[in-house]
């Protein structure tokens, strides 16, 4: 049994849609960052970074805390949505590391100048405004030559990826400009662990229709 620290945002989805995917009993333990419970001293033990997600696995009483290390964990551990081909795998990899250290960091910014603090920094809204563009530009760049971003196979990639993109109206992106996103974001809208997965913990949140 997995427990899982989670939030209704984009890091914490990743690993609750993916522990649909590969059918693996979880609990959810919510951790409400909007209350700052994330600085609970409790929580910091297996998320020293006092973020969510989190995981901790009973079985063997290890604790992850990072989405893009979890994700590798619990798709090796379960030998799924991981190509076992080396340059699959590390297409994977390489495509994952595109989302956790560019794709969802810069994502954040826009939403922070955009949504939150909007008339704060004209320099700071244009800045992360371009570069939310340019990164759409790459992603539907590689989604026009491959179904999923790694290759033909969905993988982690994919789940990490698409939990963001999944807030296009909250980064201002028109995501019906950028054709292979908006088919491949369709395509995996309609997985039912994905439909399961993105209401973790449940708020009743329903995935945004383009
Ligand atoms: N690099 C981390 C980022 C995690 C992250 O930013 N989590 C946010 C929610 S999406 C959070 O816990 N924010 C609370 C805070 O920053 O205090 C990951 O990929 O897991």
């Amino acid at each position: 049994m997995i427990d899982l620290y989670t939030w209704s945002t984009p890091n914490g989805r990743k690993v609750s849609i993916l522990l649909e995917e590969l059918k693996v009993e979880y609990k959810v333990y919510p951790i409400n960052i909007i209350k700052n419970e994330q600085f609970n001293e409790n929580f910091l033990k297996i998320s020293p970074n006092n973020k969510i997600p989190a995981i901790l696995d009973n079985e063997n009483n290890i604790s992850m805390m990072e989405s893009g290390a979890i994700m590798l964990y619990l798709a090796e551990k379960y030998k799924k949505f991981l190509p076992t081909t080396f340059d699959q795998r590390f297409k994977c990899i390489e495509w994952l590391s595109f989302q956790t250290a560019s794709q969802g960091p810069m994502l954040g910014q826009a939403h922070h100048f955009l949504k939150f603090n909007k008339g704060k920094s004209e320099y700071a809204e244009e800045r992360y405004h371009k570069e939310a563009q340019r990164l759409y530009n790459v992603m539907n760049t590689k989604l026009r030559k491959s179904k999923y971003l790694a290759g033909d196979e969905y993988t982690i990639a994919d789940i990490a990826a698409w939990s963001w993109v999944a807030r296009f109206e909250w980064h201002q992106i028109d995501i019906r400009k950028y054709e292979y996103i908006a088919d491949w974001y369709i395509n995996i809208s309609n997985r039912e662990s994905v439909q399961k997965g993105y209401d973790v913990p449940s708020i009743g949140a329903s995935i945004p229709k383009i």
